[in-house]
Order: structure tokens, then sequence, then C-alpha cells
């Protein structure tokens, strides 16, 4: 007999049942209710305009009580309402956490302990660097969030330029975002940025306000170098002495810049401004409209300036303003302001006459470091320095090498020629070789004096084949006076256009005066190189002009065009133009050292001379330049050194240096096929862009290529002469390989 559930049973079957379904609804309830509810963690961030108040720097500091005493009528004005009145105003960013999901706390705690934050105020006069982690010793961080909260004055705007960005390529892995807020809300942001930018383009971002947010985040995989930004320069200077420079410098500043310097110091001093070095484009108008340096209220400075070119300011207040535009860049300057007394301007130094202060020590040491040389009269000179008439030293190294350095040929006078020299009678020394070559080589001809020759003695003219020519001036007549028409050949060579008689220091040339001057360019880009044209197919020019670098085939003949019988570079369109088959430099040129610095060039097809093309003489192998002979430079390189090429062909003047006495001052660099010739007391030379070009020597009432313009230690610095290839050393080499 089956016996049914008992009375216990059935309570305790009810209970567990009921226990059951509160558990299952329990649960349904945690599903759907209480798990729904553990969201992960999201932050918000945005910002808030409030109105009618006016920024004060503490409220950069949320625990400042200008903060919290704002916070609080914030606080108050959100519970009421908005009132919107719209003078002077402060922007509030916030940010609002919210919980976190359980079990997370790990990543999150990971995630925090990665992230790092850097605000800058972009105040002070230096200019505001950030790097990324570790740069540029290491690559960044992996798995690591970093933000830069970047502020400026209020009313000013911030701008911040990459000089070096190099992240990883895929922006799903590292990147760097830039905001317009100084929190990273999506509707701010300005760009988001991997890979890699290079220096000479660098990425820049300007803010629209006076904040800016910078945020990098990196993954796992592949750390990279990172980058470094700056942010603008200028600002406010005090103190009795301080210093500023051009952003970058002295790598070159960035275009479309402006910078200020309130310089304010002590009450009842006035300020000295000093430029070490001043480099600021001029651009192609010449003149301080493009980029410059102005002093308010005093003066404004552009193009290169002489080392520690000094303004000063008869007040206790100086603003300085830096400006370039949006074409040529340059290296730009560096600064240093002292105050002084209205009573003593110049504190322990030398009062020039021109109200500049030197270094008493600078005083008699052969330098006109004053610019006006006061600081040179009137000197006693110690025994390394020569005593000059005139009261000026100059140092004992200048003595005899055939530049009137002192002024009054105190330091030429009774100078005896070394060996294998021959002293002239004005004291001039020239080569012995040149002694009765039928050249007057000394000034006063006293070379040519007392010669005994027995083959074309009382001639005019020797001719290749050995015959002598007794008719006056039988050279280009038109008639073959030799037989074998050496007194006829290379009559249209070295002749100017006119009978009367950049470069840094020179002028411009006149039109056709230099008809052999060749202007060498990359299709379809600017001037590069000078050459000179020697025959009708055949240019000579520099060896390291046609050398290849990374981005172009110098070497290569289809690289080049060749424009001659031009002025300005702006005529380019209407000049000859000729393109080249072939290019022919020196095998033993050498990169390292400039020797055997030159090269030959076929032009594609003839050239018909003309008045404004023509070819210039090549001189004899024999050919040595005498020092203190006058040389001509010319062609369309840099006016100065570190700036912009010319439009108009310049011309200059220089004198041959003696080698020994260069070699010294080039540190042992001079090699027999180099010739030296400059200003030593510095700003006459050739610069970068002159290369290729002629150094041209008159003589016969001809124009001679005694020179091809090589290097030099910078442009027209004082005791660095140009140097330049020895074209007499490779008369026979472009024989050979020309025919010319
Ligand atoms: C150049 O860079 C260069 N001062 C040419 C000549 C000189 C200097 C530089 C001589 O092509």
């Amino acid at each position: 007999k089956k016996r049914g559930p008992g009375k216990v049973g059935i309570i305790v079957a009810v209970v567990t049942l009921a226990a059951v379904l509160a558990l299952i609804i329990g649960l349904l309830v945690w599903h759907f209710h209480c798990k729904s509810d553990l969201k992960s963690q999201k932050i918000y961030t945005g910002s808030l305009r409030i109105t009618n108040q006016v920024f004060v720097d503490a409220y950069e500091n949320s625990d400042s009580a200008e903060f919290k005493e704002l916070a609080n009528q914030v606080m108050a004005q959100v519970r009421t309402k908005f009132k919107l009145i719209c003078f002077g105003s402060v922007i509030a960013y916030y940010e609002s956490e919210f919980a976190v999901p359980a079990g997370q706390e790990a990543a999150v705690d990971q995630a925090v302990n990665t992230s790092m934050r850097f605000t800058q105020h972009a105040k002070s006069s230096a200019e505001k660097i950030i790097t990324s982690p570790g740069f540029p010793d290491k690559p960044y961080a992996p798995d690591s969030f970093v933000q830069w909260q970047l502020r400026g004055d209020p009313g000013h705007v911030l701008k911040l330029s990459f000089d070096t960005f190099n992240l990883e390529e895929n922006c799903s892995n590292d990147f760097v975002r830039v905001y317009d807020s100084l929190v990273a809300v999506d509707k701010h942001l300005m760009e988001e940025e991997c890979g890699f930018y290079s220096p000479s383009n660098p990425l820049t971002f300007i803010s629209s306000r006076n904040v800016m947010l910078v945020t990098l985040v990196t993954n796992k995989e592949e750390n990279f170098p990172g980058f470094r930004a700056q942010l603008a320069c200028g600002g406010k200077l005090s103190g009795t002495s301080g210093s500023f420079k051009s952003p970058n410098f002295p790598s070159y500043y960035p275009p479309n810049k402006t910078c200020q310097w309130d310089i304010e110091v002590p009450d009842g001093k006035y300020i000295k401004l000093r430029f070490p070095k001043f480099m600021v484009s001029t651009g192609s108008l010449n003149h301080c409209s493009e980029d410059y340096v102005q002093i308010v209220g005093k003066s404004t400075l552009c193009g290169q300036q002489p080392a520690n070119t000094m303004v000063t300011v008869n007040s206790n207040k100086m603003t300085v303003v830096f400006k370039s535009d949006s074409s040529q860049v340059d290296r730009g300057f560096n600064a240093t302001y002292e105050v002084f007394e209205p009573t003593d301007p110049c504190p322990d130094k030398f009062q020039c006459d021109n109200k500049r202060c030197v270094n008493p020590s600078l005083r008699c040491d052969g330098w006109n470091d004053c610019g006006d040389s006061t600081d040179e009269r009137n000197c006693k000179c110690d025994a390394s320095m020569i005593q000059c008439r005139n009261g000026f030293c100059k140092p004992m190294f200048w003595r005899c090498d055939g530049v009137n350095d002192c002024g009054d040929d105190t330091d030429e006078l009774n100078c005896g020629c070394k060996s294998g020299e021959f002293q002239c009678k004005n004291n001039q020394c020239v080569s012995e070789k040149l002694k009765c070559d039928g050249n007057r080589d000394c000034k006063d001809g006293s070379d040519e004096d007392g010669c005994s020759r027995d083959m074309c003695k009382d001639s005019t003219f020797m001719c290749s084949n050995g015959k002598c020519i007794t008719k006056p001036n039988p050279m280009c007549d038109g008639q073959d006076d030799c037989g074998d028409g050496s007194d006829e050949s290379n009559c249209n060579c070295g002749k100017k256009a006119y009978t009367k008689s950049r470069i840094v220091g020179g002028q411009d040339a006149d039109v056709s005066e230099f008809p052999w001057q060749v202007s060498l360019h990359v299709k379809n880009t600017p001037h590069v190189c000078g050459a000179s044209i020697i025959s009708e197919q055949w240019l000579v020019t520099a060896a390291h002009c046609v050398q290849d670098d990374a981005k172009i085939k110098y070497s290569q003949p289809g690289t080049w065009e060749a424009y001659l019988g031009l002025h300005t570079q702006k005529e380019k369109p209407k000049s000859t133009k000729r393109l080249i088959k072939q290019i022919i430099p020196h095998k033993n040129y050498n990169s390292y050292t400039y020797d055997n610095d030159i090269a030959l060039m076929e032009l594609d097809s003839p050239v018909t001379f003309s008045e404004t093309i023509r070819p210039i003489c090549l001189p004899a192998a024999t050919d040595v330049y005498p020092a203190g002979e006058t040389v001509t430079i010319s062609g369309w390189g840099a006016t100065r050194e570190g700036g912009g090429g010319a439009t108009v062909l310049q011309k200059a003047n220089v004198r041959i240096i003696n080698s020994t006495v260069c070699d010294e001052l080039m540190s042992g660099q001079i090699t027999s096929r180099m010739t030296c010739a400059g200003v030593l007391s510095g700003g006459v030379d050739a610069c970068q862009g002159d290369s290729g070009g002629p150094m041209s020597i008159f003589s016969n009432e001809r124009m001679y290529l005694a020179g091809v313009v090589s290097w030099g230690d910078g442009c027209a610095r004082r005791n660095k002469p140009g140097i330049y290839t020895n074209v007499p050393k490779f008369r026979a080499w472009i024989k050979e390989k020309t025919g010319v």
C-alpha cells in the first residue's frame, strides 16, 4: 500500500520551492538590474565658459583659494540657471570620472600608473620645449598615455611646432593628438598624427585660444624615438642683464614667426642690447620689410649685422620684436642685454668714437673691433705686431705678403724675397720664372729690365714655332705673322665688351662685362653653380659642383642646363640655354680636401660667340700669380655667408694671397693645386653659389681664367681668404680632354 506525503513533507516541499523561486528571482533581478549597473569606467571631459570673469594665474591651481571661490560661484550658478553676459570670460575645463567595473581594477591601476600629465605655461622668455618621455636618449615607453596641457598668457594664441616627429607608422598603435582645448574633447581635436615628419617640414599647430592639449598614446608593439616640439617665442625679461634668441638659433628660424620680448630693468638704468650674431634674411627686396628685428622706437635691423652690433636705449624699458615672413629664412640672432648707468656708458671698457664699448684687450690687436678703427689708433705695438708708421699695429704674418695692410705701405717695405722669387725694384716679389718672359709682372716692369735674351730680343711676340715678330702688336691683327697662326689664335678670348674697365662685398657687374660667365641650373630650379666658357662647346667648372648627393645626380649631364650670356637671373628665359652632353670631373678630385676641384662640361651643341657670349682666355701652364696681384671674381652666389643668391651678376676685386701665409691661415689645407685670394680684413669674397665660376686676371689687355671658385671657411671672414682651383696647373689636362 502506497503512503501519501505527510504534512511535514508538504511543508518542506513548499519551502524548498519558495527558496528556489526566490533564488531564481534574485538571480534574474541581479542579472537584469544590478549587473547591468556595473558599467565600465568612463571619463567625460568638457568645458564651459564662465562669463564676466577675468582669468588670473591662480585659476591654474585647483587648490588655490581663488579657484575654490570661483568653483563655488560656478556651482551656485549651475544650480540656478546660466547667466549669459558676454564680456570677459574664463573657460573651465572639467573631467567627470565614473565607477570602475568590478574585477577590472588592476587594469585601471595599470592605465593610471602609466599615464603622466604635464602642464606648461608659455609665459617666460625661454622657448618651451616638450618631448616624449625619454627623448632623445631612448624610445618612448610601451602602453603609455601622456598628456601635456599648454597654456599661454590671456589674449595670446599658442603655436606648437614639432621639429622632430618619429612615431610608429600605424596610428592605431601609437599616436599623438593635438587638441584646441585643455581637455581631450573630440570636438576640439585638431589632428591625430603618427609616422615620421621631416624637420624641414615640421608639423605646426596654432590654437584658437591660449590653451592646447597634446596627448601621446602608445601600445605594446614597437617603440619609436618620439617627438620634440617647441612653443612660441618671446616674453618678459627683467633684472640687470639677460639674453634671448630667435627660435631654433643657431639653426634656421621658422617662417611666419613673430616674437616679442619686453625688457624692463630697474628704474634709473638704461639698456644696452648686443647681438653677438645677427643673420636675418633680407629676402629678395634687400630691405627690412620681410624678416626683421625691431627695437621699438629706436631702429629696425635685418640682413647680416657685424658681430656684437649694439643698440642702446635711454630708458629702463625696451621692446624687441622679431618677425619672419613666409619666404627665405636665415639663422637668426642671439642677443644679450645689460644695464648701464646714464653717466658711464662703457664701464671697464674702451669706448669707441662711434659709442661702441669694446674689451680693452682688443685695443691695438690689429683688428678693427670698433668698426670705426678707433681701437687701433695711436698704438704702441708689441713684438708680434708690425708698427705701422700711421700708428696702427698689424699681425706680423701680414708683413711682405704683397698687400698694403697698414695703409701706408710700412708692412711691405724692405721685404727680402724667398728663394725662387725675384725682387722687383719696388720691393715686390715675383716668381723667378716671370723674369724676362716679355710680360711686366712687377708693377714697375723691373722684371723685364736688362733682359738680354738672344731669342726674340727687341721683338714684340714669340710664336709657338719659335719665330720672333718685331712688328708692333702682331697679335690678333688679322695677319698670320708667325706662319703657324699662333699670333692669330684664340683672338676671341678674354675681351670684355666694355673697354672701361653674389659675391660678398661686390657690386653689380656691367652687362656683358663677363661674357664667359655661365649660370648652371639643375633643370627647372634656380642657379646652383657658376662656370666659364673656354670654347664654343666647352665650359670649365668645379668638380664639387658635379658630385652626386642623396637627392640629386649632379654628376649626370641630363641633370643640368647652362645659361650663357645671362646678366640677371630674371632674364633666364631670354638667354642662350644649352643642355650638357658630357661632364668630365678631374679624376683626382678629393671631396674631403677639395684638391683638384675642377671639371669640364661639354655643351650639347656649340654656341655662336657674340657681344654677350665669349670665351675667357686660358692661362699658360707656367703662369704664376704673385701675391698682391688683383683678380676679379664674379657670380650669382650668396651676397653674405648663409644668405641668398644674387639676382644680378656680382663682381668684386680681391688679391692673390701668398700661399704660405694662406696655408697657415687655413690650417694647412692648401695644396699647390689651389690659389688663395681675398681681402684679409674680411668683407669681400666668393660665397656659396659662386663655386665653379671664374677668378679672372687681367693681362695683355685680356682676361685669363686664373682660378675656379672652389671653397673657403665661410664667406668674407677676416683672415679667411677664398680658395680657388689653380687653373695653370690644369692647362695640359684641359688640352688633353677638350683640345682647347
Ligand atoms: C661654396 O659653398 C663656397 N668664401 C664657395 C666659396 C667660398 C665659400 C663657400 C669662399 O660654394
